[in-house]
């Protein structure tokens, strides 16, 4: 697509306890990607108060989505880990980003729409621009392949509308000052400061569902914490949520088509194939044709041996906040060095004086 060099980003909003969601469909994608690419993983505190301004414990909550990194297992030797408020620049191209992306692309936001609820005149200016500094969480540091969750998906597209518009409107400059890289759009190639970044979007567990309703996606803010596996529950909470969770009286289908029209039972087997590391269907050809009964107490013995490391590794971790500053800090000042590089050819471009 460009000749962009790759390089991977993602982030999660410390506003809560880390889900199966946020692990599955992110956390544990993260893992492989940062032995193929260079990586920056970050903590987004800034969108963490688009939603809720006074937070509890921002620190404490940004703490444990690094140490739900570190404990996944991304070596902060290797990827970039920090969090969003240390490196300016998120929020100097977000400001940018502001005057290039249109209302109306924002008003469009399904997240917006379903955060702000009934009473939008009452949301947040940063919640309606929360697209706007994701992309530049992305385009500070031109990354190429962006790796969530599928709710993410139409926040991936805007990202990419917001660096085709950028690079459109100032592409004289970007010429000028010698800054264009080449990106091939269809038949054409043109020349453009940002790649046209790729989500990487997939797997069994791209849309991981509420235990009690497999039509709602499992989320941080849904008011039934039987709904989610939260990476602080215990062994046992998790066993019982498990046993809790929705299900139809039918016995599990042998093939992929079957699981259509049953939300809850799609849900699960696509759990465990994210849990074991295999696909649905491989998951369907030993499970088909038995009962809920036999398939949730296997369920609940692979969540156990599949999840048990990775929370007693962030209880260690949480305990010394000291560690985890400090790989903060290094991962910042690393990310800086990108970010600044990026605002400079940026304010070149743009034509904003400098020096
Ligand atoms: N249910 C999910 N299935 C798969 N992936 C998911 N992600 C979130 N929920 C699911 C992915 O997790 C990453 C971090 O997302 P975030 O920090 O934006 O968190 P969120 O989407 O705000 O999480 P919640 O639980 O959905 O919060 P609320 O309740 O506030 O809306 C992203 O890659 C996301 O795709």
């Amino acid at each position: 697509m460009s000749e962009f060099a790759p390089r991977i980003l993602s982030g999660i909003q410390p506003t809560g306890n880390l889900h199966l969601g946020n692990y599955l469909g992110a956390v544990k994608r993260f893992v492989p990607l940062q032995d193929e690419y260079p990586s920056l993983f970050c903590v987004v505190d800034l969108h963490a108060i688009t939603a809720q301004l006074v937070q509890d414990d921002l620190a404490g909550q940004t703490r444990s989505i690094a140490a739900a990194y570190l404990a996944a297992g991304i070596d902060p030797k290797r990827a970039i880990i920090f969090n969003q408020s240390r490196v300016a620049g998120h929020t100097e191209l977000a400001w940018i980003f502001n005057c290039v992306a249109r209302i109306g692309w924002m008003n469009r936001m399904t997240q917006f729409k379903d955060k702000a609820g009934k009473d939008r005149e009452n949301a947040s200016l940063g919640l309606l621009a929360y697209p706007s500094l994701m992309a530049a969480d992305i385009l500070v540091y031109r990354a190429t392949h962006v790796p969530v969750g599928e709710d993410q998906k139409q926040h991936l597209e805007l990202t990419r509308d917001i660096a085709i518009k950028f690079n459109n409107d100032f592409s004289a400059r970007i010429a000028g000052a010698g800054l264009g890289t080449p990106i091939r759009m269809g038949e054409e190639t043109v020349q453009g400061y940002f790649p046209i970044t790729e989500p990487l979007i997939g797997g069994p567990a791209a849309r991981v569902m509420s235990l009690r309703d497999g039509t709602r996606k499992m989320s941080k803010s849904d008011p039934s914490d039987l709904s989610r596996i939260n990476l602080t529950d215990d062994s046992e909470t998790i066993a019982k949520k498990i046993r809790k969770a929705k299900t139809d009286p039918d016995a599990l289908p042998s093939e992929i088509d079957g699981l259509t029209g049953r939300p809850e039972a799609d849900n699960l087997v696509g759990i465990f194939a994210a849990l074991a590391e295999r696909s649905k269907q491989e998951v369907l050809a030993e499970y088909g044709g038995r009962q809920f009964s036999e398939f949730k107490p296997a369920l609940v013995e692979l969540a156990a041996e599949a999840l048990g490391p990775v929370t007693g590794e962030m209880r260690r971790l949480i305990a010394d906040p000291g560690h985890i500053d400090a790989v903060l800090r290094d991962g910042g000042e690393r990310a800086n060095e990108i970010a600044e590089a990026t605002m400079r050819d940026v304010k070149t471009i743009v034509g904003m004086l400098q020096g």
